[in-house]
C-alpha cells in the first residue's frame, strides 16, 4: 500500500470502526499475538526485516497471511505495525500474520529498484533449478525464499500461505503469483498497477502524471524511507507552472540523483524499459486463485486491477480470477466503512462490507478450507443506484454499446446530429486547465489527493479551455456496465495535443436528499490520450494540424446508474494540470527535453455530425431505458 501515512490513517481509523465492529482492539494485540522478529536470507544473501506475529491461543496450526511493502513497517509504542490492523476482520479466523520491507527499503538490506522487472530467467520463460542464483532475482524470489523460510521456522503453520497487498504491496502480490511457492494457496491484490506506461501511476496512455510521478520519485529514492519533497510554494499548481519546461527538474532539483526520474526522461516512449516492468507478457497462467479488487474512484491504480483480471481471465480454464469494484478511492476498502466518499454517500458501509464478507471469507476458504466462497465471478457496486450487483463475468454479457453523440449547442444525445459542425476552445499550456480547485497542496500527505476524483467539476465547466456537453434531464434510469470509450475527432492547430475526456453524472438542481448536492458533477470516468500516440505508443508521430483526426480513448470500466432527474455531461479539455505535465502542443522527440519556447497556445476543435461523429460509447444495461 501507499506511503505511511495512508496506512496508518488507513490503520488508525480502522481502531474507531473497531470498537462498533467487536473485533480485536490494537491494544490487546499483544494479548492475542506473540512477535517474533526476523531477518530472513534471500538467496544471494541479502536480508529482509521481517516481522511475524503468532496467535497466542490454542487451535492451530494457522494459515500464513503474508503482506511485503515497500513503505514501512512503523511499529507503534507497544512494538507492533499497525499493518495488522488491515486484517483485523480475519483475526477471528487465526492467521500468522507475516509483514516484511522489501529489499533496499527501510530496514531490510539490498538496492531497491522500482518495480522491479522479473528476473531475466523468467522473461526468457526459462527459469531452471539452475536459475536459484544470486544473480537471478526479483520480488517473486524474495517472496519464494521468505515463505521457504517461514515453512521452516516458524512453528504452527498449516502449510498453507496466502498473499494480499495494496498499491505497490498488490503489485508485489501479483509478482509473487506470477511464479509461486508451492505453499502459496491464494492472492489478492488490490489495487496493482499493471502497465506503468499505459494505465497506472506514472502515465497513462503515454502522457506524463506530472504531479505523481515527481513526488513518488522524490519520497521512494532520496533515502531508504519515505521522504515527502519540500515545495517552497502552498499551490503546487503554481510551483509546477513556474518550475517550466520538465528538463528544470534535473538541472534544477534531482540533478541526475533519481534514477526513476531520469527512466522517466530517457524513456519517452513504449519501450523495452517499460514493456518489461508491464505484466501483460507474464500473465498466462492463473497459478493460484487470484482476488482483484480495484476501486472506482482510485486515484492511482485504477488500470491495473481491470487490467490484471482481464488478462488473467484468458487463461482462467478453473475459475480461480474473481474480481470486486466497489465506490473507493485508492485502497479505501481497507479502512473505514465506506459509506462515503467526500460528499458522495453509497447508502451502507461498503468497505465493512468488503473486508468481513469477502476479503475474510476468501482468505478463510482457501486457507483454512473452511466455509463456502460464495463469490461470483464479479462483485461489483453499482454507484447511483448503491447496489451491489453479482455477475458471472466482467464486464457483464448482457450490457450493449449505445453511442451517446455530441450535438450542436453543446448538447448530448443518442441519436446523432443530422448537420456537420464543431465546437472550438483554445488550449493555452502557459495557463493550464487546474485537475482540482486550487490551491493544490502536495500529492502526500493529502488530505486533498485522495478524494479529488469525486470533487465537483463545476470549477471548470465555464472555463475557456473546457467544452461541457450535456444531455437533458434524464426520465429514466440509464444503467451502465463495463467498457466506456471515447470516439473524437477533433483537431488543433499544433502538432501534438492531449485530449482529455470527463463522464460526468449531474445531480438535479434541487437534489432534496442531499441539498448541498444540488447540481454537484461528479466524475464517473476519465481518461487523457496524448495525440503523439495515437498510432502506436512506441513510435510517436506529429499530429497534422488542422486535420481533423479520429481518437478512441478507453475511459475503463464502471458501473453506473444515471438516475431520472440526473443528466449525463461530457467535458473535453486539453490541459489537466499538474496532474498531467503540459503537452507542448508543438511536437518534439521528448516532451522531458522541450524547450519553453516549444510550448505554444492552440485551437482545439471537437466535431460532431456525419462522418465526423464524435460520441461516448456506454455499455447500457438494456434494463434501463
Ligand atoms: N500507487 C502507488 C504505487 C504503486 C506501485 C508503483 C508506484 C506507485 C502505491 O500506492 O503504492
Amino acid at each position: 500500500m501507499k506511503r505511511t501515512f495512508v496506512v496508518l490513517a488507513a490503520a488508525l481509523a480502522l481502531c474507531a470502526a473497531a470498537a462498533a465492529t467487536g473485533l480485536p482492539q490494537p491494544a490487546a494485540y499483544p494479548a492475542i499475538f506473540r512477535k517474533v522478529t526476523a531477518m530472513i536470507p534471500m538467496r544471494d544473501g541479502v536480508r529482509l526485516h521481517t516481522e511475524i506475529y503468532i496467535p497466542r491461543r490454542a487451535g492451530g496450526p494457522w494459515p500464513i497471511l503474508l503482506t511485503r511493502t515497500p513503505y514501512g513497517l512503523h511499529d507503534d509504542a507497544q512494538g507492533f505495525t499497525p499493518l495488522l490492523n488491515l486484517y483485523r476482520a480475519m483475526m477471528p479466523d487465526g492467521y500468522i500474520f507475516v509483514f516484511q520491507d522489501i529489499r533496499g527499503r527501510y530496514r531490510s538490506q539490498g538496492k531497491f529498484i522500482m518495480n522491479r522487472p522479473p528476473r531475466p530467467c523468467f522473461r526468457a520463460h526459462r527459469c531452471t533449478a539452475a536459475d536459484m542464483v544470486p544473480g537471478q532475482v526479483d520480488e517473486a524470489t524474495d517472496t519464494y525464499d521468505t515463505i521457504a523460510w517461514l515453512l521452516r521456522h516458524v512453528g504452527d503453520n498449516n502449510g498453507r500461505v496466502g498473499m494480499a497487498g495494496i498499491s505497490y504491496g498488490g503489485w508485489l502480490t501479483t509478482m509473487a503469483m506470477l511464479d509461486p511457492h508451492p505453499a502459496l494457496k491464494a492472492v489478492s491484490e488490490q489495487a496493482s498497477p499493471e502497465d506503468q506506461f499505459l494505465g497506472d501511476d506514472f502515465h497513462h496512455n503515454g502522457a506524463f502524471r506530472l504531479s505523481y510521478g515527481f513526488e513518488y520519485a522524490a519520497m521512494m529514492e532520496t533515502g531508504k524511507t519515505n521522504f515527502h519533497f519540500h515545495f517552497n510554494r502552498y499551490d503546487t499548481y503554481e510551483w509546477y507552472l513556474r518550475l517550466g519546461p520538465l528538463a528544470n527538474v534535473n538541472r534544477m532539483i534531482f540533478h541526475g540523483r533519481l534514477p526513476t526520474w531520469n527512466h522517466f526522461v530517457n524513456h519517452p516512449n513504449y519501450d523495452a524499459f517499460w514493456k518489461k516492468m508491464a505484466f501483460a507478457p507474464y500473465l498466462t497462467r492463473v497459478t493460484v486463485p487470484m482476488l482483484n479488487v480495484a476501486g472506482w474512484y482510485d486515484q492511482e491504480d485504477f488500470y491495473g486491477p481491470q487490467t490484471i483480471y482481464k488478462l488473467l481471465q484468458r487463461h482462467d480454464r478453473h475459475g480461480r480470477n474473481y474480481f470486486v469494484a466497489g465506490p473507493w478511492n485508492h485502497g479505501g476498502w481497507s479502512h473505514g466503512t465506506g459509506n462515503h466518499l467526500g460528499p458522495v454517500r453509497f447508502g451502507s458501509d461498503t468497505s465493512i462490507y468488503f473486508r468481513k464478507n469477502v476479503q475474510a471469507r476468501w482468505f478463510r476458504y482457501w486457507l483454512h478450507q473452511k466455509g463456502r466462497l460464495n463469490e461470483p465471478k464479479a462483485l461489483v457496486f453499482q454507484t447511483g443506484s448503491n447496489v451491489w450487483q453479482r455477475y458471472a463475468a466482467w464486464p457483464p454479457r448482457r450490457a450493449r454499446a449505445r453511442r451517446l453523440y455530441f450535438r450542436p449547442g453543446l448538447r448530448l444525445g443518442f441519436q446523432p446530429a443530422a448537420r456537420r459542425g464543431s465546437n472550438a476552445y483554445i488550449s493555452e499550456p502557459n495557463n493550464p486547465v487546474p485537475y482540482r480547485p486550487r490551491p493544490v497542496r502536495p500529492t502526500y500527505p493529502g488530505p486533498e489527493w485522495p478524494v479529488w476524483l469525486v470533487q465537483d467539476q463545476r470549477f471548470v465547466n465555464h472555463r475557456p479551455d473546457v467544452l461541457s456537453y450535456e444531455s437533458a434531464t434524464l426520465h429514466h434510469t440509464v444503467a451502465i456496465a463495463g467498457d466506456i470509450v471515447a470516439h473524437l475527432f477533433a483537431a488543433t492547430t499544433g502538432s501534438d495535443s492531449d485530449w482529455i475526456v470527463k463522464l460526468i453524472d449531474v445531480y438535479p438542481q434541487n437534489y432534496r436528499p442531499q441539498p448541498k448536492m444540488s447540481g454537484y458533477e461528479l466524475i464517473i470516468a476519465d481518461e487523457v490520450f496524448r495525440g503523439r500516440f495515437r498510432h502506436s505508443y512506441s513510435h510517436p508521430r506529429p499530429i497534422t494540424p488542422g486535420k481533423v483526426t479520429r481518437y478512441v480513448i478507453d475511459l475503463h470500466t464502471n458501473d453506473h446508474a444515471f438516475l431520472p432527474g440526473h443528466r449525463i455531461m461530457v467535458q473535453v479539455q486539453s490541459t489537466w494540470f499538474p496532474l498531467i505535465d503540459r503537452n507542448p502542443q508543438t511536437y518534439v522527440p521528448n516532451i522531458f527535453l522541450a524547450r519553453r519556447q516549444d510550448f505554444r497556445t492552440a485551437w482545439q476543435h471537437i466535431y460532431y455530425g456525419p462522418g465526423e461523429a464524435s460520441y461516448i460509447s456506454l455499455p447500457v444495461v438494456p434494463s434501463s431505458r
